[in-house]
């Protein structure tokens, strides 16, 4: 029976573990111009012994930026930065992944005074506020629909921010499709009501990721690339009228491509950021969806050690994806391996501040 201590090949890459330090927005990166610096690579290397590092979501862009304090991957400032946190990794005998990040209307125009509003598949506001650069908060803005002719400009950028993780030392890259952003925005109908190639159709919907992870491919080969999605998803004000036929034509085209891994956000742990509970009664993403795609299927949310030890010995899932878990515990696999006590994570400290619930939880000793 498999283990979530065994090793696993991903792509050409040997994880010497399955559990996966999830993506996580920290808002920790230096000002000006979001640059990661020591102590993002202090926080990262603490965490190595992880089977692999998804790091926190990267603007590409500007445009791609929708919270204060996140990092940027479209500077060479941002390149030098990356490369100490890589390095640190690496020395550590660890592997990191860069997520590739465009979050759309969920951003606002504080961020990128000279481009003004936030661009996004159709003009459709989410509901609710958003942390804007003075880190207040302020009401979502109507966000500027993405003309046709400039959707090859958006995946131009994907492309360079794909290079300049090269030049950054990563040892791939993931494309976020998950959560409400950028991409995801494009799938779901709730938010996409365009009427050319991009919208309407399923295959429409789907084409502007897929054209993104070819362009991604193009610069990694398929084998360092991965893609998350969280079908069901409702966070950042998401819909969509028929999750599992939208999901089932993506994972399709993504397995056709042979791409290395699929990282999916279980339903029941919908609210990305949001909340400590895990809902009862709500499909199961490993369940609908890895037996559609032939690569390493990474399952997220919510999950316990035993939960997690179940997922990858029934074979529903190849590898976990720890988020809060690792947040508080940077020996992580340690832990779960002996059965050891976990350090309680604090939300206070999640987003923003110093190295105050960052780099200052303690390892065993
Ligand atoms: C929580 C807070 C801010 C951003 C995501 C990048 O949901 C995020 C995020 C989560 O994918």
């Amino acid at each position: 029976m498999t283990s979530l201590f065994d090793p696993l090949a991903l792509g050409d890459l040997t994880l010497k573990n399955r559990l996966i330090m999830a993506p996580l927005t920290r808002m920790r990166s230096q000002q000006p111009g979001n640059v990661p610096w020591e102590l993002n690579a202090e926080y990262y290397a603490q965490r190595a012994s992880a089977g692999l590092i998804i790091s926190e979501a990267t603007q590409i862009a500007p445009l791609g930026q929708g919270y204060p304090g996140t990092p940027g991957i479209h500077t060479g400032e941002q390149v030098a930065g990356w490369r100490q946190v890589t390095d640190a990794v690496h020395r550590a005998e660890g592997l990191i992944f860069l997520q590739l990040w465009h979050v759309g209307r969920i951003s606002h125009s504080s961020f990128h005074p000279d481009e003004g509003l936030p661009v996004a598949p159709s003009a459709v506001k989410p509901s609710g506020e958003v942390l804007i650069a003075d880190w207040t908060m302020a009401p979502y803005e109507t966000p500027r629909a993405l003309e046709t002719v400039e959707i090859p400009e958006v995946i131009a950028e994907y492309a360079a921010a794909a290079r300049r993780a090269k030049e950054a030392g990563f040892d791939g890259v993931e494309v976020h499709g998950a959560n409400g952003y950028l991409l995801d925005q494009f799938l779901q109908d709730g938010s996409n009501r365009r009427t050319d190639a991009y919208g309407g159709s399923i295959e429409n919907r789907a084409r502007l990721l897929l054209e993104v992870v070819d362009a991604v491919v193009g610069v990694w080969g398929r084998e360092r690339v991965g893609v998350r999605l969280s079908p069901y998803g409702t966070f950042n004000d998401m819909h969509d009228s028929d999750p599992v036929a939208l999901f089932t034509h993506v994972l399709g085209k993504l397995s056709d491509r042979g791409i290395a891994y699929v990282h999916m956000i279980e339903p029941r742990a919908t609210s990305a950021g949001g909340g400590d509970t895990v809902q009862e009664g709500v499909p199961c993403s490993s369940e609908l969806f890895h037996p559609l795609f032939d690569g390493v299927f990474i399952s997220a949310g919510g999950y316990d050690r035993d939960g997690a030890l179940e997922a990858v010995a029934s074979g529903r899932a190849d590898a976990i994806a720890f988020g809060r878990a690792f947040i508080a515990n940077p020996d992580l696999p340690e832990r779960l391996q002996k059965n050891a006590p976990l350090n309680p994570y604090d939300r206070s400290t999640f987003y923003g501040g110093d190295a105050r619930g960052y780099t200052d939880y303690p390892a065993l000793g």
